[in-house]
């Protein structure tokens, strides 16, 4: 392999192209290189192009942040905030709140003054705590409440420390994907604001069982996260 000062960059902008499996083969890859060697004149315009590829790609793919604070996802986002309303001790399969319709692939859940750390109602699932969420009108930021029971009195069953995953769709096509554990016995909160609009989200308790966990007052925010490309040194 012919060796050059400047090609450690390239190999490195070839590796992040190759590693989001878009453009380049490892053969072409050699060969770009090896023209590189006999066109160092050019190098500087070919890795401003190779630069443009990588924006490029990059933007085919959503970038999302997620937070566990909500002071901090409430500046950043200005997301507005959606109580629940209470479901009088009966179960529902669905439910509408200004625009987000909860659903859920377990049995049922229901709406209520069930948790000891969040103030207000709170949403608990019969079995294991999936919830869809869709939305009337697509969204950049979401977030949400959120009560782990370890020794809590409604929990109903042995604890297990919960995973949950969050995907988010646009109609259904995924944007993009986090996973969250929660600290137990305390209010937390878990948000997430992308670059790219989304009109559903499932949370999945992808780890745990049918002790109860609490989802409260969900926010959503129509403000999207914008990007800033950092330049080539
Ligand atoms: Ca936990
Ligand atoms: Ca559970």
């Amino acid at each position: 392999m012919p060796s050059v000062g400047l090609e450690p960059r390239l190999n490195s902008l070839l590796v992040l192209l190759n590693s989001d499996g878009y453009l380049f083969q490892p053969s072409i890859t050699f060969t770009i290189q090896t023209r590189f060697t006999h066109m160092i004149k050019h190098t500087k315009s070919i890795l401003t192009s190779l630069t443009f590829l990588l924006v490029v790609n990059s933007s085919a793919k959503a970038a999302i942040i997620t937070y566990t604070d909500q002071t901090t996802f409430l500046n950043d986002t200005n997301a507005s905030f959606i109580s629940l309303p209470d479901t009088g001790g009966n179960t529902v399969t669905s439910l509408t709140v200004n625009g987000l319709a909860f659903t859920t692939p377990s049995p049922n859940f229901a709406s209520g003054l069930f948790s000891n750390r969040l103030s207000g109602n709170v949403i608990s699932v019969t079995a294991l705590e999936h919830l869809n969420i869709s939305l009337s009108s697509p969204i950049y930021s979401f977030g949400f409440n959120f009560h782990e029971p370890e020794f809590a009195p409604n929990i109903f069953a042995p604890f297990v420390d919960s995973v949950f995953t969050v995907k988010l769709f646009m109609d259904t096509t995924l944007v993009d994907s986090f996973s969250f554990n929660s600290p137990n016995d305390t209010a937390t909160f878990n948000g997430v604001w992308s670059d790219s609009l989304f009109n559903r989200v499932e949370i999945r308790e992808v780890t745990g069982g049918i002790e109860n966990e609490f989802f409260g007052q969900f926010y959503t925010g129509t403000e999207q996260l914008e990007l800033q490309t950092v330049p080539e040194p």
